[in-house]
């Protein structure tokens, strides 16, 4: 049943499992089947590479298991690409080289392509990451900057006009020098997107909370707590929050403040 359960050996039921790859359109992506990757840079590390090129994405992304002496000391990104590091459980700190910041649960960094990230667990035990890295695009006039908040001390506000569905915008969206965001949906017992989407900008998207009804391109999945949907450029999408939970609630990324290029 994989390494992020902790419940290896036979199963003692028939093999089965909830995850559907559809490269090019989207993915779900279930915790029982990742398997570790080791990824050069980081030490005592245990983690998975979710959305990549491979599947269609133009972005990486990872979960990360730092165990108490995990680090990255290498640095990751930089030179053109940007990263975000999102903290799901434990205390960590991450460095730009010059900078430290102190993130603990919900805390987290986006840092801009001209500087690499570094990472050392700070907690007594296990750290648990959420990280990304995608290639920026540039904007003749504009810069990002480094920025580190905690989504637990945002405020969150209706969501198209529906209050039973709140959303927190990580990053800034006023300002032309980010080529992308992290949001934080999250739907009470029963509340649904308003229509299904179709836009041009993809999500890779890992559930924090709760269950929900995903529609993929018109197939109706039910997902939970620590499931990850990619969902490429132009892929239908919309979920209704069900479950015993509070909310159903998920971190996802979405590009933005760009013009579609002609060019491959
Ligand atoms: O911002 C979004 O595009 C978001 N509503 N998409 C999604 O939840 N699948
Ligand atoms: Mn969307």
């Amino acid at each position: 049943m994989g390494y992020k359960n902790g419940q290896t050996g036979y199963p003692g039921a028939p093999l089965a499992s909830r995850a559907v790859i559809k490269k090019n359109n989207y993915a779900l992506i279930p915790p029982a089947g990742l398997v570790k990757n080791r990824v050069p840079g980081f030490d005592n590390c245990e983690m998975t590479i979710l959305a990549s090129r491979k599947l269609g994405a133009s972005f990486v992304d990872y979960v990360v298991t730092m165990l108490p002496e995990g680090k990255n000391d290498l640095g990751f990104g930089g030179d053109g690409v940007e990263t975000f590091v999102y903290v799901l459980d434990g205390r960590i700190r991450a460095g730009d080289g010059s900078r430290d910041y102190a993130l603990e649960r919900d805390g987290y960094l986006y840092l801009p392509p001209d500087k690499k990230l570094y990472l050392e667990n700070r907690a007594g035990g296990n750290s648990e990451l959420f990280l990304y890295k995608r290639l920026y695009q540039p904007l003749a006039g504009h810069q990002p900057r480094a920025f580190a908040g905690n989504a637990g001390e945002i405020k969150s506000y209706d969501y198209e006009g529906m209050k039973d569905v709140q959303i927190w915008d990580l990053l800034p969206t006023d300002d032309l020098g980010f080529d992308m965001n992290f949001h934080i949906l999250s739907f009470e017992r029963g509340a649904s997107h308003g229509y299904i989407e179709t836009h041009v900008q993809e999500h890779g998207a890992l559930i924090l909370e709760g269950e929900g009804i995903y529609n993929l391109d018109n197939e109706w999945l039910t997902v939970g707590k620590g499931d990850y949907i990619f969902m490429a450029a132009y892929t239908l999408q919309a979920a209704y929050g069900i479950g015993r939970s509070e909310c159903f609630r998920y971190l996802y990324s979405k590009d933005c403040n760009r013009d579609e290029s002609l060019k491959e």
